[in-house]
């Protein structure tokens, strides 16, 4: 039978198990100074209008830690000299707010389901961390997270003034390297998210609005469980796919034009992250499909050169050489600009030669002052000056690539502060994206005018294996002709459908 729908229930989810959390801990742990003492809290709840919040997001940090979803929560890490222990901070039970707000874990929950060794309703914090900071050699606590936490943590640590760690420092370093665990998740969180990019494709059609897409993406990633989009959800068609962080959605979409869909859900905390662009009516012009193929070869060989010891500039490299060699090969750019090197040099031979055609032109009406003469190098000049030269920056504004796991720009970092760019080599279990573009604004004259308006990114999260990488949204299509097809085959599933519809309310 064929398969008219993309959506499936999921009986084999992944989730991690309590063995996870507790061994990240002992990880965790192992890694803090001797004699220490490491405070963690979650983020705060945020207003959104009056008296009603945003849906709660706990900080990445006490997810990976601990599990525990709920607000007010605080983590602390003793280390001492032959053992260490695991305390939590929560809300206490409250029957009348968990019966508006629901179930609150408590502090039997903290201990019994999150494996704290000790648990303690949130407002004991400073009494319980007091003799903690004033045993420790030294404090690690992260200020900026929570300001409310900020200072009920300061009223404690300023009586003692110890030295002050961070405890990110470690923990983010261990959260770049994802465990065959977390992959699974981001795998499985991968999957929705390219289910829903396949019934975006099969959708579309002109007339629709930009938000009728958004709907049906985030449909799908709530009907597979998982908890969010990983990030707002951009849906851009035509030139608005030209505006990186285009959220709006509102506009309709335009038969001849490109839909750029940037959106991918979160699963049980880990984000995906994946870009398509497609024709909004099923069928590439000649002229969208050039600059199509363009990014396309680029990303595919990006992503072709993961392995472990290649950093994410050499990947930076590959896919920006890539993106100038098509514009040179449609006109776009000049052939001076093959190589970043190239472009630069061409760009300063440009500017010398406004320079001098300034001067020049400054000498020759000092001249023609003078004796009246010289009236062909001033128009020289002028067209010298006329217009800028083109550069990939201006079609290719952004990074390719950037870290990704429970946030979806990710913590780690990329290199050492003394190295600039990201220059870190690659180890199995980073995760990041591999995501080049191109973007020519509808107003850019410099460009002949048929690809005008087009704007184009291919996006997918790779994950780094012992031998070369695994891409975990593989599942939706990306080549010229699969798009194709699958969005004719959507097309023509939404025409049975519709008959099906006019020929019942026919026999009313
Ligand atoms: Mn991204």
């Amino acid at each position: 039978m064929k398969k008219t729908s993309y959506r499936f229930t999921a009986p084999k989810a992944p989730r991690l198990s309590k063995d996870f959390f507790a061994n990240r801990r002992a990880e965790f742990v192992k890694k803090l100074p001797a004699n220490s003492v490491a405070i963690i809290v979650t983020g705060p709840e945020r207003t959104r209008s009056n008296d009603t919040e945003y849906a709660y997001r706990p900080s990445s940090d006490v997810l990976y830690l601990s599990n525990f979803g709920e607000p007010e929560c605080v983590l602390a890490f003793v280390k001492g000299k032959e053992d260490s222990r695991f305390i939590m901070f929560v809300r206490p039970k409250d029957k009348m707010r968990e019966i508006w707000t629901g179930i609150r874990h408590g502090v039997d929950g903290a201990q019994n389901e999150f494996g704290a060794d000790e648990a303690y309703t949130i407002d004991e914090f400073e009494k319980v961390i007091a003799p903690l900071v004033d045993e420790a050699d030294t404090v690690l606590y992260r200020l900026g997270r929570n300001e409310h936490l900020d200072s009920r943590f300061n009223t404690v640590w300023s009586k003692t003034q110890k030295p002050l760690g961070n405890p990110e420092e470690i923990l983010h370093e261990m959260r770049l390297f994802k465990t065959a665990h977390e992959i699974d998740i981001m795998r499985y969180a991968g999957k929705i998210s390219a289910q829903a990019h396949v019934e975006a494709m099969r959708l579309s059609r002109p007339g629709l609005m930009e938000y009728q897409l958004q709907a049906s993406l985030e449909s799908v990633f709530r009907f597979n469980g998982a908890d969010y989009p990983a990030y707002t959800s951009i849906v851009g068609g035509g030139n608005n796919a030209n505006i990186l962080h285009y959220i709006e959605n509102r506009a309709e979409l335009q038969d001849g034009d490109l839909v750029l869909i940037d959106a991918a859900c979160e699963y049980q905390g880990y984000a995906s992250d994946i870009t398509r662009t497609f024709p909004v009516n099923g069928k590439f012009t000649p002229a969208q499909r050039e600059i199509y193929e363009v990014v396309l070869a680029s990303q595919k060989a990006a992503i072709a050169m993961t392995k472990p010891g290649v950093r994410l500039m050499d990947i930076h490299e590959t896919a920006s050489n890539l993106l100038r060699k098509g514009l040179v090969g449609l006109g776009i750019l000049p052939k001076t600009h093959l190589t970043a090197e190239g472009e630069k040099k061409a760009i300063e031979a440009w500017q010398k030669k406004k320079e001098a055609a300034k001067t020049g032109s400054a000498a020759s009406s000092a001249a023609k002052k003078g004796a009246g003469k010289k009236a062909g190098s001033k128009s020289a000049a002028a067209s010298a000056s006329e217009q800028e030269p083109l550069r990939l920056f201006d079609f290719y504004m952004h990074g390719t690539s950037h870290w990704i796991g429970m946030d979806v720009h990710d913590v780690g970092t990329y290199g050492t502060r003394s190295q600039k760019g990201k220059k870190r080599p690659l180890k199995p279990g980073m995760v990041f994206t591999v995501e080049p573009g191109l973007y020519i604004a509808a107003s850019e004259t410099r460009v002949p005018a048929k690809y005008r308006g087009i704007g184009i990114r291919i996006e997918d999260d790779v994950a780094v294996t012992a031998k070369g990488f695994e891409v975990l949204t593989a599942d939706v299509p990306k080549e010229v002709d699969e798009i194709e097809a699958v969005m004719a085959d959507g097309r023509k599933h939404c025409e049975h459908v519709e008959a099906v519809f006019a020929g019942r309310s026919g026999n009313r």
